[in-house]
C-alpha cells in the first residue's frame, strides 16, 4: 500500500511540522500593508451569492452565534508554524446551514476590510475545517492579527485565513485573490509544499 507521506505525517502526532517549515513560538504579523483600525461598532460581515437569501451580521449579531473552541497549528509560507493557537470562532458550517447554497457553488471568497482577497474551494471549508474567528485565547483578537474578525482555514497555509473579514461570496467561479494573483500557489496544501503556482 502506498501511504501519502503528507498524509501520514499529519496524523503522525510527533511530525506536526510540514516539509520546509520551522516551528515559532510567537505570533509573526504578516499584512500587506497598513492595519485597518475596524470598531466593532462599524464591523460588519456579510454572506453572500449563490445563496437564498444573504445574510448581514453585526459584531452583537456574532456573538449570539454559536462559538467553539479551536485548538489548531497554523503554518506560513515564510516557513514559520505555530502548534496549539487557541481561537474561539463561528463555525462556517452552521453559516452554510443558514444559507442554502445553490447546488452549482464551488468556491468560496474572502474579502477584507483592506481590499485583500482569497479563493478557497468549498470543500475545504466545509466538515469542521474553518470558522470565523471572533477571538484569539479568549481575548479580542488584536488589529494587526485581524480583529475584529478573521477567517480561520488552518489546513491550508495562513494567507487564506483572511485578516480583517468582511465578506464571504459563495460562487460558482474560481476567483484568484490577491496572493494567488502574485504567484502564490491557487490552492496551498502546507503538506504538499504548494507554496508558489510553479510548486504544481
Ligand atoms: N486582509 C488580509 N488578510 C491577510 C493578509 C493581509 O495582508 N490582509 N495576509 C495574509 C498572510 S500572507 C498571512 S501569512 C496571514 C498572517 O496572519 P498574522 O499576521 O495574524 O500572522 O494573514 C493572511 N491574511
Ligand atoms: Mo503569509
Amino acid at each position: 500500500m502506498i501511504i501519502n507521506p503528507g498524509f501520514k505525517a499529519k496524523r503522525d502526532k510527533s511530525n506536526r511540522l510540514p516539509p520546509g517549515q520551522y516551528e515559532t513560538t510567537d505570533f509573526p504579523v504578516l499584512s500587506l500593508g497598513p492595519t485597518p483600525q475596524i470598531s466593532k461598532n462599524d464591523f460588519s460581515i456579510k454572506f453572500f451569492g449563490l445563496i437564498d437569501k444573504e445574510i448581514e451580521w453585526s459584531w452583537e449579531d456574532i456573538q449570539k452565534q454559536p462559538i467553539v473552541d479551536v485548538k489548531t497549528d497554523i503554518h506560513c509560507v515564510t516557513k514559520w508554524s505555530k502548534f496549539d493557537t487557541k481561537w474561539q470562532g463561528v463555525s462556517i458550517d452552521y453559516i452554510i446551514e443558514k444559507l442554502n447554497l445553490k447546488p452549482d457553488v464551488t468556491h468560496v471568497i474572502a474579502y477584507s476590510y483592506d481590499g485583500y482577497t482569497t479563493n478557497i474551494p468549498l470543500s475545504d471549508i466545509q466538515n469542521n475545517q474553518a470558522w470565523i474567528a471572533v477571538s484569539y485565547d479568549n481575548k479580542d483578537i488584536e488589529s494587526a492579527h485581524g480583529g475584529p474578525v478573521r477567517l480561520l482555514v488552518p489546513h491550508l497555509y495562513f494567507w487564506k485565513s483572511a485578516k480583517w473579514l468582511r465578506g464571504i461570496e459563495f460562487t460558482n467561479q474560481d476567483k484568484p485573490g490577491f496572493w494567488e494573483t502574485r504567484g502564490y500557489h491557487n490552492y496551498g496544501d502546507p503538506w504538499k509544499e504548494e507554496r508558489y503556482s510553479f510548486d504544481d
